[in-house]
């Protein structure tokens, strides 16, 4: 993971400070590119433990086309929360403490943060146990499981991305055109969160598949290690899918920033040896990409260093 440490090195040293959305912060660079060659091993960090389950329960909810929190929350993962949290609390039904911008000050106050938690869990009780609270608070919006499974083809009818994808890098695996796009300019303003990673593309050659993401913008402490499994992931279960082997994940970068309330946690990270990297491991026969659960992929000889805690910025 090299390259993972050089580009947080290049922000650091190179960047510029400035203002977020947020109201955190950041230092960033714009434009970078990162390669990996998926059989040098699993790109999953090693200079700090990553919550491997939860990327891949994450992954599995994008296929499926999901964009309600309430499978994830089902599965433990609280990684989408704080967006669907932030709908409910702006709307009329909320009547609770004040939460306005309730991810900088859980930042800053423990005491908030602990009302914030305890505000939190009643919410995920509410969505997991009523069907209508779970139906308008926990879904996302038009987010990526949407776009990726059913982008509104503006006819009435919807266009299943993944499902093309699979099949075009099956029947002509030269073609320039495997795309997938979750930037849909048409319902950007109805996502709870405008798109991260906005656009992958897959490549074949020699037998092996490829992919390349352009990310718009990169949390490259919290964000980027996970968006770097991920896709690392993704491209392991198409290759499986389409039966080719290995090539490379590239990953681009647009806004590569680093929050300036992480950057003691980064500097502790690159005072850190990387080690050997992991082995993926996915138990499964004849389930195809679409039936696969968190439980059938794992993992193997992962030992990374300790975990380093920082706050996410919302
Ligand atoms: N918003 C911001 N500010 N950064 C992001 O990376 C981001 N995402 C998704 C949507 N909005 C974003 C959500 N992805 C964590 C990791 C990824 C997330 C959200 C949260 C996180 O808190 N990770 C911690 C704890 C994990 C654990 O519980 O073990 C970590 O230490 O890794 C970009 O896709």
């Amino acid at each position: 993971m090299e390259q993972y440490l050089q580009l947080c090195r290049t922000i650091m040293e190179n960047g510029t400070d400035k203002g977020d959305r947020t109201g955190t912060g950041t230092r960033s660079i714009f434009g970078h590119q990162m390669r990996f060659d998926l059989s040098d091993g699993f790109p999953l960090m090693t200079t700090k433990k990553t919550a491997f389950r939860l990327i891949v329960s994450e992954l599995l909810w994008f296929i499926k086309g999901d964009t309600n929190v309430r499978t994830l929350i089902e599965e433990k993962n609280p990684i989408w929360d704080d967006w669907a949290f932030e709908k409910f609390v702006k709307s009329g039904e909320y009547s609770g403490p004040d939460m306005a911008d309730f991810g900088r000050r859980a930042a800053k106050d423990p005491a908030f943060k602990e009302v914030l938690d305890h505000e939190m869990d009643k919410f995920r009780g509410k969505i997991l146990s009523d069907d209508r609270f779970a139906e308008a608070y926990g879904d996302l919006g038009p987010v990526y499981g949407r776009q990726w499974r059913s982008w509104p083809d503006g006819r009435g009818g919807t266009i299943d991305q993944l499902k093309n994808v699979i099949e075009s890098i099956q029947t002509t695996p030269d073609s320039r055109r495997h795309i997938v796009s979750a930037w849909n300019p048409a319902e950007v303003e109805d996502m709870a969160l405008p798109p991260c990673h906005t656009l992958f593309q897959f490549y074949v050659a020699d037998g092996r598949l490829s992919c390349q993401l352009y990310q718009r913008s990169a949390d490259v402490f919290l964000g980027v290690p996970f968006n770097i499994a991920s896709y690392a992931l993704l491209t392991h279960l198409i290759a499986r899918e389409t039966g080719l082997q290995l090539g490379e994940f590239v990953h681009t970068l647009g806004d590569a920033h680093i929050y300036s309330n992480h950057f003691d946690q980064v500097n502790e990270q690159l005072s850190r040896e990387p080690r050997q990297l992991p082995s993926l491991a996915i138990d499964a026969d004849g389930k195809s990409i679409f039936e696969l659960e968190t439980s059938d992929i794992r993992v193997e000889g992962y030992d990374p260093h300790p975990k380093i805690k920082a706050p996410i910025a919302v």
